[in-house]
């Protein structure tokens, strides 16, 4: 299956968490690690704190959906993530964005990633890797670009 995944950090050395992270994903067993999109900062997006590093990565993997945000989420534990409360500063966020063209609306995972398509940090680096990506039940990704323009977002390498 093929997967994207969107990497993103606030707090602490955000640039170094975010390579960590795209390191931690290409160690991910039954798989494999085929694209990442470059770095981009970000203005913080119904968030406080920091600008943002953001990034995208596309993963091919045997994990299902729910055992890959497990592993997702093993790797937030890793960089100490802490949840004070929602859309709070983070060291390491991951969000499983699509999973092939499957869509999912379990109590713990909704793919695709419900507020994707409202985002330029997520939509941009997209673009970058997958400028034919589809959002099941929305279409084609890149349709969403104008409707982002206005948030800031930078590539920095
Ligand atoms: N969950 C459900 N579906 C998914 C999915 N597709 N991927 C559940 C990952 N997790 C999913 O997530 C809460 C719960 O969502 C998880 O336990 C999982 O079972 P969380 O990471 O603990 O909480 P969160 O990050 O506060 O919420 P969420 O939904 O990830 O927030 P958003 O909406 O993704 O927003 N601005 C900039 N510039 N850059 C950013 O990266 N990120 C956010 C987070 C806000 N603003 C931002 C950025
Ligand atoms: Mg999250």
């Amino acid at each position: 299956m093929i997967a994207y995944v969107g990497v993103g950090a606030n707090l602490g050395d955000a640039r170094a968490n975010v390579l960590d992270a795209l390191a931690r994903l290409a160690a991910l067993p039954g798989g494999a690690l085929l694209h990442t999109s470059g770095l981009y900062r970000t203005a913080p997006i119904d968030s406080s704190g920091d600008h943002y590093i953001n990034a995208v990565a596309c993963l091919e993997t045997s994990l299902d959906a729910h055992a890959l945000l497990g592993a997702l989420q093993e790797i937030e534990q890793a960089h100490g993530r802490e949840r004070p409360y929602r859309n709070a500063p983070r060291t390491l966020d991951l969000d499983l964005l699509l999973y092939g063209d499957e869509v999912i609306d379990t109590p713990t995972l909704s793919v695709p990633h419900p507020r994707m398509h409202e985002r330029a940090f997520v939509l941009v680096p997209l673009y970058e890797i997958a400028p034919d990506a589809v959002i099941p039940g929305l279409g084609l990704a890149r349709d969403f670009g104008p409707q982002v323009a206005d948030q800031s977002i930078y590539r920095i390498d």
